[in-house]
């Protein structure tokens, strides 16, 4: 049986449950952290039916607390770090770039310190970002692309994932950075594009929304299945040496593409027409228009194409994609039907 203890920061959002479902099926103790607000939220570890199992721990904790960080790697003295928490909404890190800065950037840096004065044979997995690409100088990118963030999110991971490198050349640390491309599920927060898409859907089918309001329809992504994606990050830290890795399908899609799978894992058929900020997409069975562009969805500067290619993941950890962009795009609806229908939806 395996003895390993993990602390997983950020247990509330999308990887962090499904890491946690993971860890906890291959024998972990594991030590999520949340943090206080007046309501919290369990959600996800509730509709993966693990909030309550024997060997998870959960515990209040703030990111940008350098004490506190220290003081939860005194107390669980774990084996492995996922630091998975961050304040990770590109849109809203424009309108507020300073908490952006301290949770996702200084925060990983707080975490780092602890490790680097607690213990320095624990190892760390820092969740770095394809956003570090931003305005992409390679097609596709590898972990040897050059960084052009485009967003104050991007900037202060590229912060957090050099200290990443920096404690593991300077101080010897096991600290893995996993440079992630969007990944998606049935867990995904509704303010990110893909879930904003098939709840919306489902609402439509259902008689419960008319139109769904998008930003730049032209966006391309690199969309992976988040459960496969949270078995390469603990890959990463079972790996003998520290590194760093792309994870992605290397295939991409625009935004509009996924909007029209999301309308038709829902049986509607829909018909993009006009262009810009007019551009519209109605039912042709219905002639209802359900999509309409609002530009207060557009941001200030826009990352217009990723796709990655995880070659070296595959060849040093045996990583790889499985789940298709329509196999997700499906699943997701799916879901989103069957809450919505049931009268709930997070
Ligand atoms: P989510 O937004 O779903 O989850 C983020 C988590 O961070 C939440 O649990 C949130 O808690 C927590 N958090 C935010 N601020 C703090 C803080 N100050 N102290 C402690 N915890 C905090 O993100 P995902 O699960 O989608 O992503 C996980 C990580 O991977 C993030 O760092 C993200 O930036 C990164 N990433 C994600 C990708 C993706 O496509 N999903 C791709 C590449 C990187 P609360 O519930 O209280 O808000
Ligand atoms: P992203 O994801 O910014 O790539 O960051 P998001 O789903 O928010 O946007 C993807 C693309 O869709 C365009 N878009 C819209 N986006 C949102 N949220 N809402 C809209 O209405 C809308 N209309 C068009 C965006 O402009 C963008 O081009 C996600 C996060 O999970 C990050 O934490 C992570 O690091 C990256 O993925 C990889």
């Amino acid at each position: 049986m395996n003895n390993k203890q993990a602390i997983i920061t950020g247990i509330t959002g999308q990887d962090g449950a499904y890491l946690t479902q993971l860890l906890l099926d291959k024998g972990y103790t594991v030590y999520g952290t949340y943090r206080r607000t007046s309501s919290v939220n369990f959600w996800r570890i509730e509709e993966l039916g693990i909030q309550n199992h024997s060997k998870l721990h959960l515990i209040e904790y703030d990111l940008t607390d350098l004490g506190a960080s220290i003081a939860l790697v005194q107390k669980v003295q774990p084996d492995e770090i996922y630091n998975l928490a961050a304040q990770s909404f590109v849109g809203v890190s424009f309108d507020q770039p300073s908490t952006t800065a301290q949770i996702t950037g200084i925060g990983a840096l707080n975490l780092l310190e602890a490790i680097r004065l607690v213990n320095r044979k624990i190892r760390f997995y820092q969740a770095s970002t394809s956003e570090m690409f931003g305005k992409v100088q390679a097609i596709p990118q590898v972990e040897d692309t050059p960084f052009y963030p485009r967003s104050p999110y991007g900037v202060a991971k590229l912060y957090a994932h050099w200290m990443t490198v920096n404690y593991r050349e300077s101080y010897d640390i096991f600290g893995s950075s996993g440079i992630l491309f969007n990944h998606e599920s049935p867990l995904r927060g509704r303010e990110f594009v893909t879930r904003k898409i098939t709840d919306s859907v489902a609402k439509i089918k259902l008689g419960k929304l008319d139109v769904l309001e998008l930003g730049n329809l032209d966006a391309k992504r690199d969309w992976g299945f988040a459960k496969e994606y949270v078995e390469g990050m603990w890959r990463m830290l079972q790996a003998d040496e520290p590194d760093t890795f792309v994870l992605a399908t290397n295939r991409t899609e625009t935004v509009r593409d996924f909007v029209r799978m999301a309308f038709k894992g829902a049986g509607i058929t829909v018909d993009f027409k006009g262009s810009a900020e007019s551009e519209t997409a109605v039912d042709t069975t219905s002639g209802k228009t359900v999509v309409r562009v609002n530009p207060k969805f557009y941001r200030p500067a826009e990352v217009d194409l990723l796709i990655g290619n995880p070659a070296k993941a595959k060849a040093k950890l045996g990583w790889e994609p499985k789940t298709t962009l329509e196999q997700l795009c499906q699943m997701m609806v799916e879901a989103d039907l069957r809450r919505n229908q049931a009268g709930f939806s997070f």
